[in-house]
C-alpha cells in the first residue's frame, strides 16, 4: 500500500491550455487492475466549490488513460475525455441554482486533479490523495489585449487576438440578465476574431436614464468596431445568445447603418414588435413568461414558454429580408425561451422569400436553453435575476448534461467555423 502512495504518477497536458482545449489526464505506476478515482475540484470566484469525479481500473500496465478508459461510476460515466469538466457540479450542502461563469478573465480558472485508492464516492475532502496536479483553463490566450470601452456612452469590452492584426469582428450579445459578460468574447479572440462583449439592458446610460437603449446603441458599438485600426471595417458579425438574438436579427435585417457579414442566433426568436422599442419587446416577451411553477423547495420556476407565432407581420422580424448567411443553434429541450416554433417559421419565411440558403441551423436534441463553450459545467436551471428586475427567481434552462456537453462542444466548433469561412472568406480582396 504504501508503495502504490509514494510512486503514483499524475499527469495532466496540457496544463495550462483554453477551455475549450481538450486535456489528456494520465495515471501510472499503479499496480494493474488497481481501483482509483480521479476527482477535480474548482472553488469559483464567488468562493462556491464545484466537484466532479469518476472511477477507474488500471489496465494490465498499471495505466489509467481518462481520454480511452471508461468511467465505471462518478459524475459520469462511459469514456469522456472532458467529463471530469463538465460533469462538475456544486459540493453537496452548496445553495441550490448555482451556475458557473468566469467573472475575470485575465485570470485562469483553475481546477486540481486529484486521485484517490479505491471507488469512493464521498468524504474525499477528508483524505490524502495519492497525487495531484494543478490545471489552469484560459479564456483568453496569452497575447489577447482586453480593452474597456466607454465612448458613444458604451459599456463594453473589446477583445483583441494577439498580433497586428487587422482581424475580423464580432458583436457579441448575451440575453435577459443584462451585465457585462466577456468570457464568450474572450474566447472568440482567442480564435483570431476581435470580439466586442457588449452590455446594453445594464450598462452606465441606462443606471443613469433609467431608459432602456435604442438601436443607435448597437450602432454606435458596430461602428467602434468598425473604425478600430486593428479590425477589418468589412468583416464585422454579431452574435446572440437568448434575448441577444432578438437584438441581433433586428439589426441584421433593419439596420441602415450596420453592414453585417453574418449572424449567429443561439436560441432565441425573431417573434417581436418590429416597430417597438427595447422596452416593447422586454414586455412583450414577459407576456409569455406568465407561467410559473412553484418547486417543493418553493423556488420560482421561471418558465418564459410558448408564445405562439403571431401571424400579424408586424410581430416579427421579416428574415426573408436577410442578405447575409444566418446561423440558427436550437436546444431542443430549451425549458425557458418563447417561441417554440422560432426556427421552423424563420425557415419558412426565408423558402418563401428565397434566401433559405443563407440559413443554417444546427439543432441539439435533449439540449437545454444555456449553449455555452465547450466543457462548461451544465445548469438543467440557477438563479437568475431579469434586468430591471429586482426578483431573483429560478430559471429552468432545460437540458440533459451529456447531451447537452455534447451539443456545447459540437456546436462552438461548427460557430467558429461559420465565423471564419464567413469573415475571412475571399469576397473582397486585402
Ligand atoms: C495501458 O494503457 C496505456 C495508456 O493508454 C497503454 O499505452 C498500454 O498499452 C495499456 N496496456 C495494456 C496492457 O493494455
Ligand atoms: C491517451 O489517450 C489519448 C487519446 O486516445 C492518446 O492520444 C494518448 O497517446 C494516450 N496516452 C498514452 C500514454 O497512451
Ligand atoms: C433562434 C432559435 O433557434 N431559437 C430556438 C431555441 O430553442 C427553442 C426550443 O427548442 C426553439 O423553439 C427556438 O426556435
Amino acid at each position: 500500500m504504501d508503495r502504490k502512495q509514494c510512486c503514483v504518477k499524475l499527469s495532466v497536458q496540457p496544463s495550462r491550455g483554453l477551455v475549450d482545449e481538450k486535456f489528456i489526464i494520465l495515471v501510472q505506476k499503479v499496480f494493474p487492475g488497481f481501483q482509483l478515482t480521479i476527482q477535480a475540484l474548482h472553488t469559483c470566484e464567488d468562493g462556491h466549490s464545484w466537484e466532479a469525479f469518476a472511477h477507474y481500473t488500471a489496465n494490465a500496465t498499471g495505466t489509467v488513460n481518462v481520454s480511452e478508459d471508461p468511467s465505471l461510476g462518478g459524475t459520469y460515466s462511459g469514456v469522456e475525455p472532458m467529463g471530469l469538466l463538465w460533469s462538475l457540479r456544486p459540493v453537496p450542502g452548496s445553495k441550490p441554482g448555482l451556475r458557473m461563469r468566469k467573472i475575470n478573465v485575465q485570470t485562469p480558472m483553475v481546477v486540481k486533479i486529484s486521485v484517490y485508492q479505491g471507488h469512493q464516492t464521498e468524504g474525499l475532502v477528508d483524505q490524502v490523495p495519492l497525487a495531484g496536479v494543478v490545471v489552469e483553463r484560459w479564456y483568453m490566450a496569452p497575447g489577447v489585449a482586453r480593452i474597456p470601452i466607454t465612448e458613444d456612452g458604451l459599456t463594453a469590452t473589446l477583445f483583441l487576438p494577439s498580433g497586428p492584426g487587422p482581424f475580423p469582428g464580432v458583436l457579441d450579445l448575451w440575453g435577459g440578465g443584462g451585465k457585462l459578460v466577456e468570457y464568450r468574447a474572450a474566447l472568440l479572440a482567442s480564435h483570431g476574431i476581435a470580439a466586442m462583449a457588449l452590455d446594453y439592458l445594464t450598462p452606465k446610460v441606462v443606471r443613469e436614464t433609467g431608459k432602456m437603449v435604442d438601436n443607435t446603441y448597437f450602432e454606435k458599438a458596430y461602428g467602434v468596431l468598425e473604425r478600430h485600426p486593428q479590425i477589418f471595417g468589412s468583416r464585422i458579425a454579431m452574435l446572440g445568445l437568448s434575448f441577444g438574438t432578438s437584438v441581433t436579427l433586428r439589426m441584421a435585417v433593419y439596420s441602415k447603418v450596420m453592414k453585417l457579414r453574418c449572424a449567429v442566433c443561439i436560441n432565441g426568436s425573431h417573434v417581436q414588435p418590429v416597430d417597438g422599442s427595447l422596452e416593447q419587446i422586454f414586455s412583450y416577451l414577459n407576456e409569455g413568461a406568465a407561467k410559473t411553477q412553484v418547486t417543493k423547495e418553493n423556488h420560482v420556476i421561471w418558465r418564459n414558454l410558448v408564445l405562439p407565432i403571431p401571424t400579424d407581420p408586424s410581430l416579427k422580424v421579416d428574415v426573408g429580408r436577410l442578405q447575409i448567411p444566418l446561423l440558427l443553434v436550437v436546444g431542443e429541450d430549451d425549458q425557458n425561451w418563447a417561441a417554440q416554433e422560432s426556427a421552423l417559421d424563420m425557415k419558412e419565411m426565408m423558402e418563401r422569400a428565397g434566401n433559405s440558403h443563407l440559413l443554417t441551423v444546427l439543432s441539439y436534441p435533449n439540449t437545454g436553453h444555456l449553449i455555452e463553450p465547450p466543457f462548461t459545467p451544465f445548469a438543467r436551471f440557477s438563479n437568475f435575476r431579469s434586468a430591471g428586475s429586482s426578483a431573483m427567481v429560478m430559471a429552468l434552462w432545460g437540458g440533459e448534461v451529456v447531451a447537452h456537453s455534447r451539443a456545447q462542444e459540437d456546436a462552438w466548433r461548427k460557430m467558429l467555423n461559420f465565423l471564419k469561412e464567413n469573415l475571412y472568406g475571399c469576397t473582397d480582396s486585402h
